[in-house]
């Protein structure tokens, strides 16, 4: 995967090239990476990249003439490359689309700063216009960063272990499982028994359990759009039918204290 990134600011980008599963992944040549500045595109003596929007108004937009000519030099030595503009306006990134952009060779993303682009440069040359949250940043910069990072994650053999993403949270629409380490006890918490019983049946049914409880609690928006698997679907059974047997033990209680009370 060939990440190229076009911004006012390379200099932000050193930083993460250099630090963690990123920089590993550039030394595995599992990735490659470049950022490129957008004033190089600039035809003019001072390379001017924005300027005062039409109708008026404040702040400045992107010049269309930079960006263009950015954007056709990146796709010129990577065709296959698909080309995203981190916009408020844009599709909400989640882990689908990551995986989505996973299986393209190259990406070019494009960062904007000021109030945001021409829109003239939406309608040519943007295969994706991606936001990764309802909120208003100073630069497209750091969520080009979140994009490459969750992406990254997703070639194989950029984690190290093959198949690390495939437990990931949202890996099956559902928020990760609970996670131990060492110490066996800390301030007075155990580490739950089954997790050192070796067991891996029972240590796989715990973490799905936990998976389910935890989206259940956090986050049931997922479970409402997900089609849940037949192993699923029984857990969440034997809840309800927990649930339940509490709640009727709970109405025979009040029905039996009316009762007492009416008789009084
Ligand atoms: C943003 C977002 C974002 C808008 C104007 C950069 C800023 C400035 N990008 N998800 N939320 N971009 O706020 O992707 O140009």
């Amino acid at each position: 995967m060939n990440f190229v990134v076009l911004t006012i600011f390379p200099e932000m980008f050193e930083p993460f090239w250099a630090h963690g599963i990123i920089r590993r992944a550039i030394e595995h040549k599992k990735i490659f990476t470049s950022a490129l500045n957008i004033r190089d595109y600039a035809q003019d003596r001072h390379q001017v990249t924005d300027d005062r929007p039409y109708g008026g108004g404040s702040g400045m937009v992107m010049k269309p003439g930079p960006l263009a000519g950015a954007i056709r030099s990146a796709t010129r030595k990577m065709p296959a490359a698909g080309t995203v503009l981190l916009t408020p306006q844009g599709r909400p990134f989640d882990q689908n689309l990551a995986k989505e952009l996973a299986s393209f060779d190259g990406l070019v993303l494009i960062c904007g700063r000021y109030e945001g682009v021409d829109e003239r440069i939406s309608h040519e040359l943007i295969d994706y216009e991606i936001s990764i949250g309802d909120y208003v940043l100073t630069g497209g910069e750091l969520a080009a960063m979140i994009i490459v990072d969750a992406v990254t994650r997703l070639i194989p053999g950029a984690l190290g272990g093959e198949d690390a993403a495939e437990n990931d949270s949202f890996a099956n629409g559902l928020l990760e499982h609970a996670q131990y380490t060492r110490p066996r006890m800390f301030e007075g918490q155990e580490v739950p028994e089954v997790l050192l019983s070796g067991h891996h049946q029972e240590i796989k049914k715990w973490r799905l359990e936990s998976s389910l409880m935890r989206t259940l609690m956090k986050r049931s928006d997922l479970l409402q759009n997900k089609d849940l698997n037949r192993q699923e679907i029984e857990i969440l059974d034997k809840w309800r039918n927990e649930i339940n047997k509490i709640l009727q033990c709970h109405h025979r209680e009040r029905e039996d204290l009316k009762g007492k009370e009416e008789k009084i």
